[in-house]
């Protein structure tokens, strides 16, 4: 314990997750949610306990993004998903960003499903956010803790509600994106066409037993990945409703994706987006303006050692105000 009594000892919780002990996820989840200084302090220590410098390479959990609209049936996927993982002896940790308290969206059906876990599974976590009101971007809380609990589960879920900007968010953080759609809905099918969204790596019909609007559903969502030239996505179908269906086949499409990906650069391209987020969410465009503009922040950014981003682009700041 350091600084300030109850908040703990990130550096202490980091070695716990490198030795993978997943009973340190709920303590992980309070301390980068609290926002008080000294919690920020021992989360900056946390996430460099599990960088990649001192892993000695990436944190080796799949995380995994699954994001679609309202009630189109993603708790209900996950509990499925979460008993096929487990069957493969997978550790799953599930961050849920809950739109509850969100002005937009969410909750629209009173039938929400919530995600069934086992109790006494100590190897799966399940873990509700609230979106709040921010806008664009996940939470810092929620990148953090994907981050920091990929070193310990083997697959690190973020469920979010949202289609046209969600998934964006969500491919920030994420190895892999599956995009729930729903059958019978086009809001995914007219996004993707439009290209106001960018084409998730795995887009999952869900209600397939829904029959022949769900077939139909597929059909289109295919032939707009042949129209868009995007044929490594892919497009599973499957039902949450017992007897579920396509629910291996999914959990495979995923583990499949993230073996063909180059996951270093992935994530280094990851890390450098957000350093450049949190840049201007601190300093603002004018911070920008100081560095040269955006395109000469990202040049600065290519050229880092990895990790270093975030104080490459403040000590370069702080040398152009004094030079
Ligand atoms: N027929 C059918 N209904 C389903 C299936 N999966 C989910 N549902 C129903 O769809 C409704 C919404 O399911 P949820 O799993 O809560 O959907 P969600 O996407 O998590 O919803 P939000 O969290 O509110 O965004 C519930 O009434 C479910 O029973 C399915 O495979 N088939
Ligand atoms: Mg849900």
């Amino acid at each position: 314990m350091s600084a300030g009594g109850a908040v703990p000892d990130g550096a202490e919780l980091g070695e716990r997750l490198r030795r993978r002990d997943l009973s340190a996820a709920p303590a992980v989840l309070n301390l980068v949610e609290t926002a008080t200084p000294a919690a920020r302090e021992q989360t900056a220590r946390l996430l460099a306990a599990v960088s990649p410098e001192s892993l000695g390479g990436e944190a080796p959990g799949h995380i995994v993004g699954v994001t679609g609209p309202p009630g189109v049936g993603k708790s209900s996927l996950l509990s499925q998903l979460l008993a096929a993982w487990r069957e493969r002896d997978r550790s799953v940790a599930v961050l849920a960003v809950d739109p509850t308290s969100r002005r937009s969206g969410g909750a629209l059906l009173g039938d929400r499903a919530r995600i069934d876990v086992d109790a006494a599974d100590r190897a799966v976590y399940v873990r509700s956010t609230a979106a709040g009101e921010r806008l664009g971007g996940l939470a810092p809380a929620t990148r953090a803790a994907a981050a920091a609990l990929a070193a310990a589960f083997d697959v690190v879920v973020i469920e979010t509600v949202g289609v046209g900007q969600s998934e964006t968010e969500v491919a920030d953080v994420a190895d892999t994106v599956a995009v729930v759609v729903q059958p019978g809905s086009g809001d995914v099918l007219q996004f993707l066409k439009a290209g106001i969204m960018e084409v998730p790596d795995v887009l999952v019909v869900s209600k397939a037993d829904l029959g022949r609007i769900a077939t139909r559903a597929i059909g289109d969502l295919r032939a707009a990945l042949r129209a868009l030239a995007a044929p490594d996505t892919r497009v599973v179908a499957v039902s949450a409703l017992p007897p579920a269906s396509g629910i291996e086949e999914l959990r495979d499409a995923l583990e499949a994706h993230r073996a063909q990906l180059d996951l270093p650069a992935h994530r280094a391209r990851a890390r450098r987006r957000h350093a450049l987020a949190d840049f201007v969410a601190e300093h603002g465009e004018r911070g920008l303006r100081a560095l040269g503009g955006r395109r000469q922040a990202e040049k600065l950014l290519a050229t880092q050692a990895p990790g270093k981003d975030a104080p490459a682009l403040t000590e370069a700041l702080e040398a152009a105000a004094r030079g």
